[in-house]
């Protein structure tokens, strides 16, 4: 009897402490926290119902509608407080993120390709469509590979530390992007085909024609029985992809050390059409690329055996055709970042 009086009064006053509880509390956080405590697993009224064990089996299940009448109240109390905190919340959340979607975006400028990189990629898409790869590597290179390798032997013009950016006596940067396809040959069995294309440095005055840092591409094959007609087919493929199915070329001898024999291509003027003009400064053509059967010593010095194999290898200036091909009268607009130039291409 007293027991039940007792349990009667806690869940009654149960009642009242969440009712004015939940009258003071004004988040959902905190409306949850008062739901836990009263009837969570460890709340308040599992504890009253644990004293059951102690009321007469007549008192119980009248206690036990009891506890759950007030249960359902609270439960009621704290739904209804629920909805109304929730619609508070929800309401404060919108105002708080509200935004214009009237109002106008703001414009981010598009980047685009810089018009080396446009040559670039349309040389390298060219070469890649006959069966090349593209191969990279250092632009800090040692004198081996540099020039050794090369051909070119110590006391050579092009050595001269007025040409070269030497780093110390046996590195410098690059002064050709050779070193990748010199790389290539005495890491990879032929046969082969790739072109290097990067960055390269010589120690020129800076002009309208000459900057210290540059852009190449060169090209290497190697197999059994390539010969210098391999290396017209291939270049005069690439002049008509480049610059047109019309454009012709010529090849005039040349000498360089690492190639025997070696030549320079130029593609006739498109101005004149071989007459000679200002453009073509009254040659009729214009040079673009240097090229030539890869030395058998050059080759030998890779591990590759010149009895068995040959090979024709290239190499084009970018900025020069890049130059002609947009009609950029000074090298230097490559290097400034100006918007006003790039914006162009
Ligand atoms: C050129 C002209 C002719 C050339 C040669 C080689 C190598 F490594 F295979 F010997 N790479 N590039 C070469 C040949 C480059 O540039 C005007």
């Amino acid at each position: 009897m007293l027991g039940e009086i007792i349990m009667k009064e806690q869940l009654l006053k149960m009642r009242e402490d969440v009712i004015s509880s939940v009258a003071a509390c004004d988040s959902m956080r905190e409306l949850e926290d008062i739901r836990i405590q009263y009837l969570g697993k460890k709340g308040a009224i599992t504890a009253v119902l644990k004293q059951m064990g102690t009321l007469s089996a007549e008192e119980r299940p009248v206690m036990g509608q009891y506890a759950n009448q007030i249960r359902s109240e609270i439960e009621d109390a704290l739904t209804q407080a629920g909805e109304t905190l929730g619609a508070k919340e929800s309401e404060a959340r919108i105002e708080a993120e509200w935004l214009d979607v009237t109002l106008p975006g703001k414009k981010k400028p598009i980047g685009r390709k810089h018009p080396l990189t446009i040559v670039t990629d349309e040389i390298k898409e060219i070469f890649l469509g006959m069966g090349f790869s593209v191969a990279e590597g250092p632009e800090i290179e040692t004198d081996y590979y540099n020039f050794e390798a090369l051909n070119i032997p110590e006391g050579h013009p092009a050595r001269d530390i007025q040409d070269t950016f030497y780093i110390d006596s046996k590195t410098a940067l690059r002064s050709s992007t050779s070193p990748v396809q010199i790389r290539t040959m005495t890491k990879t069995k032929p046969p082969l085909r790739i072109i290097a294309p990067g960055r390269v440095y010589r120690s020129d005055a800076v002009d309208a024609t000459h900057s210290p840092l540059f852009h190449q591409i060169e090209g290497l094959v190697v197999d059994k029985g390539v010969t210098m007609a391999d290396l017209k087919g291939t270049l005069e493929i690439f002049a008509k992809r480049l610059w047109g199915e019309n454009s012709k070329v010529r090849f005039r001898p040349h000498y360089f050390p690492f190639t025997e024999p070696s030549a320079e291509m130029d593609i006739m003027c498109f101005s004149c059409e071989g007459k000679g003009c200002r453009l073509c400064k009254n040659e009729g053509f214009i040079e673009v690329l240097g090229a030539g059967m890869v030395h058998p010593d050059v080759l030998s010095r890779c591990g590759v055996d010149p009895d068995i194999y040959s090979g024709f290898a290239f190499g084009v200036g970018l900025e020069r055709i890049t130059m002609r091909k947009y009609g950029i009268s000074d090298i230097r607009y490559f290097y400034e970042n100006d918007l006003r130039f790039l914006r162009q291409f």
